[in-house]
């Protein structure tokens, strides 16, 4: 599961970051004497989750949504967890956090969510495409009853609308049988039963949303820095070694002049210069921001070191983290 990419079929979507809210248990699998909690079978790969733009590009955003533990997960499924309409997340873990759900606090599009009843081999139609039609084109679902290792996931089709409030819905039920339902209405969830009859129900109101300030970061949030040019922005602090590690060659590439860079420093205003000039920096500095730090703080603790890597059209391409290579992730953003 770790790298596997979650295509969001919602475009309206593309702003919808997960938060953490629940963790349960230590893992069955730690016996005693064991220290199975301290170890990892994938290298404490940190694991990575995009989320897809309007434009139909995806970015990663595990920094942003809590999501980017280093336990080794077994497990992830999609469902809606609270009724709303929009999907939650639902990870296993080996070890500890050995549960975690990721509420979907974003979402702000419109959806539908369809399940199939078949008169014909299994009921749950797990053979059926369903096509979906709206102003801004035609897609297709394939009804799936699993997705990912080790997991299973509801018999049921959800659609992403953005911006529509209904869609044109035909399944084919197998090679040959096409059907269409007409128009449905989003914000509920339908049943489409071979032969025509369907029905529906509402979506539970969504709860208010706890934040929506977890966004992943644009240039212009996080400080004197404009498109034009790709940027790189380290976040530091003096006590970060690794962070020290990464000073020669943002140095050296600040100097080159292709790029532009910028050091957020984790030290009070007054301090950033005195300890920028310690760790030999050659790039304009500046303290870093409480805001910019929120969303790169998973669990309430900065994570360092962090490298934000964007684009010369100022988009966040990657971030680059501890054990990731700086120079391999700069030549990828900007080749
Ligand atoms: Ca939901």
């Amino acid at each position: 599961m770790e790298g596997r990419s979650i295509g969001r079929n919602n475009p309206a979507a593309a702003t919808a970051p997960y938060a953490m809210v629940q963790s349960t248990g230590p893992s069955p699998l730690k016996r005693a004497g064991q220290t199975g909690f301290e170890q990892s079978f994938s290298g404490w790969e940190p694991k990575k989750l995009w989320m897809q733009r309007p434009d139909g590009t995806f970015e990663e955003c595990a920094y942003a949504d809590g999501f980017e533990s280093r336990a080794d997960g077994r497990a992830l499924v999609a469902l809606d967890f609270d009724g709303d309409g929009d999907q939650e997340l639902l990870l296993l873990n080996r070890a500890k956090p050995r549960l975690q759900l990721f509420v979907n606090e974003g979402a702000v599009g419109h959806a539908l969510e369809l399940r199939l009843r078949a008169t014909r081999g299994d009921t749950e139609a797990s053979t059926a495409t369903v096509r979906v039609r709206t102003a801004s084109g035609t897609r297709a679902f394939p009804v799936l009853l699993t997705r990912g290792y080790v997991s299973s996931v509801e018999p049921a089709v959800h659609v992403g609308l953005g911006t529509a409030e209904q869609a044109e819905v035909e399944v084919t039920w197998r090679p040959g049988v096409t059907e269409s339902f007409g128009t449905l209405q989003a914000g509920r969830r339908w049943v489409l039963n071979e032969g025509g009859a369907k029905d529906s129900t509402a979506f539970a109101a969504r709860a208010p949303r706890a934040s929506t300030a977890r966004l992943p970061l644009r240039l212009e949030q996080v400080g004197e820095v404009k498109a034009g040019r790709p940027t790189a922005v380290q976040l530091f602090a003096s006590w970060c070694k690794p962070c020290l590690k990464e000073v020669p060659v943002l140095s050296k590439l600040a100097q080159e002049g292709r790029w532009q860079v910028l050091g957020l420093a984790a030290h009070p205003a007054e301090q950033v210069q005195a300890e920028a000039s310690k760790m030999g920096i050659l790039y304009p500095v500046a303290p870093l921001a409480p805001e910019v730090a929120e969303p790169l703080s998973p669990g309430g603790q900065l994570a360092l070191p962090t490298v934000l890597l964007y684009d010369a059209s100022g988009r966040l391409a990657r971030v680059v983290r501890g054990g990731d290579s700086l120079e391999a992730a700069l030549a990828e953003v900007a080749p």
